[in-house]
C-alpha cells in the first residue's frame, strides 16, 4: 500500500483522506474552515427618568428651593424658577437621571419632606 504524505487541516487539525485513502466527508465539505459565532455588542443606552416635584398647598416655597438646590445642585435662581413653575402648573422637573439615581434621588427628597413634616411629593416618569 502505498502511504502518501497528508497535510493536516490547519484549523482541526484533520487528515484529508482516510485510511482507505477516500477523501473524508465529515464535515459536508467545509473542511478547512472555521466557524465563529458572532456575539453581537449589545449595547443598550440606558432608559431616562424624569424626577418631577408636585405641588400641594402646605410646604412652604423655602422649603421647596432648599430642596431643588441640596438634592438637584440647583442654583438659587433656577430653585426659585422651577419652584415657582411648580407652584403655578403643579409640576416641574428638577432633572433627567437614570433609573437608580432617580429613584435615589426620590427616595432623598421624600424622606427629608417626612422628616420636616412637609407634605412635599416627588415622582419619576420614565421619558
Ligand atoms: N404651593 C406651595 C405654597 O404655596 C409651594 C410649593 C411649591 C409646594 C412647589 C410644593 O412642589 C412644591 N406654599
Amino acid at each position: 500500500m502505498v502511504m502518501r504524505e497528508q497535510k493536516r487541516s490547519r484549523t482541526t487539525g484533520a487528515l484529508p483522506f482516510n485510511t482507505a485513502g477516500k477523501p473524508r466527508e465529515g464535515d459536508g465539505g467545509r473542511e478547512g474552515t472555521a466557524v465563529i459565532a458572532k456575539t453581537k455588542p449589545k449595547l443598550k443606552r440606558p432608559s431616562l427618568y424624569r424626577v418631577l416635584l408636585l405641588n400641594d398647598d402646605y410646604t412652604p416655597m423655602d422649603f421647596v428651593q432648599h430642596v431643588l438646590q441640596l438634592f438637584f445642585n440647583k442654583s438659587p435662581e433656577d430653585a426659585e424658577r422651577i419652584m415657582l413653575q411648580v407652584h403655578h402648573t403643579g409640576v416641574g422637573e428638577c432633572g433627567v437621571f437614570t433609573y437608580e439615581i432617580a429613584e435615589t434621588k426620590v427616595t432623598q427628597v421624600m424622606e427629608f419632606a417626612r422628616k420636616n413634616l412637609h407634605p412635599l411629593q416627588c415622582v419619576m416618569e420614565k421619558m
